[in-house]
């Protein structure tokens, strides 16, 4: 575990021209031959060795040129294989033949076994598990790939790129080969290998090839699949429409397997999924299912342009196919939903997840430049801040000259591995202007603050705009200049109409983006005939914290007349927070809690307007979450008090709206057979959103009751099953509809993820002995990543009172399962310790509990550098 650093990058001595690999299959001794074709770059040393990357691998043979290679003319060792002396100008072959056992990998890197069937996962750095290689993204090469297995257990064998041919290999067994002819780096290897269901359709590309689409799953699941491929096939569609880019080869395949580390993997050709990112069906899965589904889907998909066609020189430029292929991803879901409540969504899920990383002792830029453990940093500052950091050249070039350096970018490094100076230059020279500033977005981390206030002089029809930014200092990097900050702002009069300001000064604005580029800047807006009432930050323009001190009456202006529907949105939510945050301070101190009525009158507004969107009114409706308001607080945070403070405040809007909840619980049926789509889940969002209000009003356990019993889809039963579980915990109603729904669904694992994931987040000190009950339960398995998310990280991230309890036994309980997990699986174990990453910005006596747990991890033997990284990072 010593620190990679990204100014040690240097090309390899070899090039590597070919691979042939021949995997025979056995789930305790695979044998893997890897013939590797190289040649000395021209320029290296010549007598420099070829030094090839192992993990825990076990060398079975070594030949240079066919012949083996005795002892003494190599060192092996578990991690290492050198061999020195090897030819200065001529191509030579080696091959390695090692022995691994896919059944005692655990840890889900490399090749392993889940479920009967063999499968891979080789990013970041698996492919060196298998075979000794030189296990880095600028490596690219041509695979050849022979798999030879026992038939009957292993009908289907396939890997990446055209399937070549098959036949029976002597007793019992049969091949196959297949041929990749994309150079592509080892980590989008893969292999899978077993006994699955398919469900095939086609795809005619812009061209006219006809692409076979093959979708795996487990016998018996491949109705749940029909989404996936409907997904899919859009998803093509959309990359040729949108970005001009079309499939390469004549197949490709997803398959999904029920033990994955993360989503899915986009290796070429031969996708491997996360099951609980292909199955869907309306009994099983809910809306929120779906629309992953259809997100993943596509990300994995297109990362056959950004990721493999142009891949990453080396991981400190992850971002550059990732943070693009977010972006990506949530421009297909816009387009195929609703824009502005996938930019609510977005949002979101970027000030929960992101921005706390980016205040705490994690933070790290976009594009980093120093790593112990790579997979510490498939984050989401490099995916979700990353592709907030596209979506801003985006709004800085505007969309034309963006797709000009799209297309510029797919032109000039296609087949090559690539940097993100690489990217931001396709832009430069396509627009013709200077990024240089804006690169600090990949360069400086911490979520820049700008201060903003405004005054209005009605004597020279001039708004004055004052602006300031900040960037907070970050692990390693105290001091920050100044961003360039694309600011999309509207000022709107009484009537709700837009100024068009004769002039401005202070500032360049290009259309409604203003762009700061200094640390302040007063900008001067002038022909503005009356008071305008400001928006700012529209679409949310650019990832910043944003102080503005606008008062309720604006906010609520905004709320009821902005165009942007994501700034109504944005509105809402910045008039609901004070009221959360001094909730919170008054539940502390045992005073009662008040809502401002000008909230009460701006959500119910926003509800029973019947022009908005039912999704957009839901989203509208729901307040900010308990991180949320503990982010607004900044610190000295008791969970306990922000919960008790919120929860009052959703009864007092309850209380004030029962009428309105009660005719929209009523409208918001949606009529005839279910269906997916957005429109019908947006209803049922509106229609499940004014069920939770109306438990808060009437106090009772029993309509959540009658609406699990009528529910004939998995969105309303599971949303029934919270109400009831989190609302009304003892309620004999709530025994009733656990052991029901536990009974219904007891052999289906992704719905039991549901069921253990929503008594996992049941408010309160209660929730730990919850929880190692259900960890008992036959229905868990603490071997497989799903199962230990849905409770274990679910009760760590999402339950706030639970985890974060008084005592520090939610704290002490995760210490023991991060060490307990770590033994079969450090990527799992670090990804859900960061669950604590907050750990500071608790009260005192809760974070001094947290940081002993901390301590106790730091301190036991045998640590992964996974979790090693994380904890000691958490610590400093
Ligand atoms: N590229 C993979 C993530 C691999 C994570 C390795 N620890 C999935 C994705 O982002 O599409
Ligand atoms: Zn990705």
């Amino acid at each position: 575990g010593q620190v990679i650093n990204l100014a040690d990058y240097r090309p390899t001595d070899f090039v590597l021209e070919r691979v042939d690999l021949t995997f025979e299959l056995d789930p305790t001794e695979t044998k893997v031959e890897a013939r590797l074709i190289f040649h000395r770059r021209e320029g290296a040393d010549t007598t420099a060795p070829l030094v090839l990357d192992g993990d825990e691998l076990s060398l079975y043979s070594l030949l240079l040129d066919q012949n083996e290679l005795p002892a003494e003319k190599y060192t092996v060792t578990p991690e290492t294989l050198t061999i020195p002396d090897l030819p200065a100008s001529v191509p030579f072959e080696i091959t390695v033949t090692t022995i691994i056992n896919p059944e005692a990998n655990t840890q889900l890197m490399g090749l392993y076994r889940t479920g009967g069937i063999y499968c891979t996962q080789c990013e970041a750095e698996g492919f060196r598990r298998i075979t000794y290689f030189p296990d880095r993204p600028d490596v690219l090469a041509v695979y050849t790939v022979n798999i030879i297995a026992d038939k009957e257990a292993n009908p289907l064998l396939l890997s990446n790129g055209n399937f070549l041919g098959g036949a029976g290999y002597g007793p019992g067994k049969h091949f196959a080969a297949w041929f990749d002819p994309h150079p592509k780096p080892s980590y989008l290897f893969a292999l899978v290998a077993g006994d699955l269901g398919v469900v095939e359709d086609t795809f005619v590309t812009m061209s006219g090839r006809e692409v076979a689409l093959k979708i795996y799953v487990e016998h018996g699941k491949e109705p749940r699949a029909a989404y996936a491929m409907d997904a899919l096939k859009r998803s093509m569609k959309w990359d040729e429409d949108v970005f001009g880019r079309e499939y390469d080869l004549d197949i490709f395949m997803v398959v999904a397997v029920s033990d994955f580390n993360m989503g899915a993997m986009e290796n070429k050709g031969l996708n491997v999924f996360n099951d609980k990112y292909v199955l869907a069906d309306p009994e099983t899965a809910t809306d929120t299912d779906y629309a992953n589904i259809e997100a993943i889907i596509a990300h994995e998909y297109f990362h056959n342009w950004t990721g493999n066609r142009i891949t990453c020189r080396d991981w400190f430029q992850l971002c550059l196919k990732e943070g693009l292929t977010v972006f990506r991803d949530h421009e297909f879901s816009a387009d195929m939903r609703s824009r502005a409540v996938r930019r609510i969504a977005e949002v979101r899920h970027l000030k929960a997840e992101q921005f706390p990383e980016d205040a705490g002792p994690l933070a790290h830029p976009v594009r980093p430049t120093k790593y112990r453990e790579i997979n510490n940093f498939y984050t989401t500052t490099v995916y979700e801040k990353g592709s907030e950091v596209t979506r801003m050249i985006a709004t800085l070039l505007g969309r034309e000259t963006f797709k000009k350096g799209m297309d510029l970018y797919f032109e000039r490094h296609d087949g090559q591995a690539a940097t993100v100076e690489d990217f931001v230059t396709c832009f430069e020279d396509a627009s013709g202007r200077d990024l240089s500033q804006f690169s600090l977005w990949y360069h400086q981390a911490g979520t820049p603050l700008v201060t903003a206030s405004g005054s209005y002089d009605p004597a020279n029809a001039t708004f004055t705009l004052s602006l300031e930014q900040m960037v907070p200092a970050t692990p390693g990097q105290a001091a920050k200049e100044p961003m360039h900050i694309p600011l999309r702002l509207g000022l709107i009069l009484d009537n709700g109409s837009e100024v068009e300001p004769t002039a401005v000064t202070g500032a360049e604005l290009t259309g409604d983006v203003l762009h700061l580029t200094d640390r302040a800047h007063t900008v001067t807006f002038e022909g503005v005939s009356s008071r305008p009432v400001l928006s700012l930050n529209r679409d949310f323009s650019a990832p910043i914290n944003l102080h503005f001190n606008q008062s309720p009456a604006d906010l609520a202006h905004v709320a009821r007349h902005e165009t942007d529907l994501f700034a109504r949105w944005q509105a809402l939510t910045d008039l609901a927070l004070p009221n959360l945050t001094q909730a919170a301070r008054d539940a502390r101190e045992g005073k009662p809690v008040t809502c401002d009525p000008v909230l009460i009158d701006a959500l119910l507004w926003a509800a029973a307007d019947h022009n908005l969107e039912p999704a957009f009114r839901a989203q509208a409706l729901t307040l900010p979450s308990e991180a949320d308001i503990a982010r607004e607080l900044g610190n000295n945070n008791d969970p306990d008090a922000i919960h008790a403070g919120r929860q009052a405040i959703l009864t007092q809007i309850a209380q004030a709206g029962v009428e309105t909840f009660a005719a929209l619980y009523e409208a918001m049926l949606p009529s005839g057979t279910f269906s997916p789509d957005a429109a019908s889940a947006g209803k049922r969002a509106l229609r499940n959103t004014a069920l939770t209000y109306l438990s808060y009003a009437e106090n009772t356990p029993d309509r959540a009751a009658a609406a699990f019993a009528a529910a004939d889809n998995m969105t309303d039963l599971s949303y029934a099953l919270t109400i009831l579980a989190h609302r009304f915990p003892e309620a004999p109603e709530t025994t009733k509809a656990l052991a029901d729904f536990e009974q219904r669904f007891r052999d289906n694992a992704l719905v039991i993820d549901k069921w253990l994931a929503i008594q996992a987040t049941i408010p309160g000190a209660a929730a730990l002995d919850r929880v190692k009950e259900l960890q008992r339960s036959p229905l868990f398995n603490a071997k497989n990543p799903n199962r230990v998310r849905a409770l274990v990280g679910t009760f760590a991230f999402s339950n706030p009172t639970g985890f974060s309890r008084a005592d520090g036994a939610g704290y002490a309980f995760l210490a023991n399962e991060i060490l307990d997990i770590d033994k079969r699986n450090p990527q799992l174990a670090a990804r859900i310790l960061t669950a604590m990453r907050s750990w500071r910005l608790l009260e005192p006596v809760r974070a001094d509990l947290a940081r002993e747990a901390l301590l106790q991890i730091e301190r036991a033997s045998g640590l992964s550098t996974d979790v090693r990284d994380i904890v000691e990072r958490m610590l400093k």
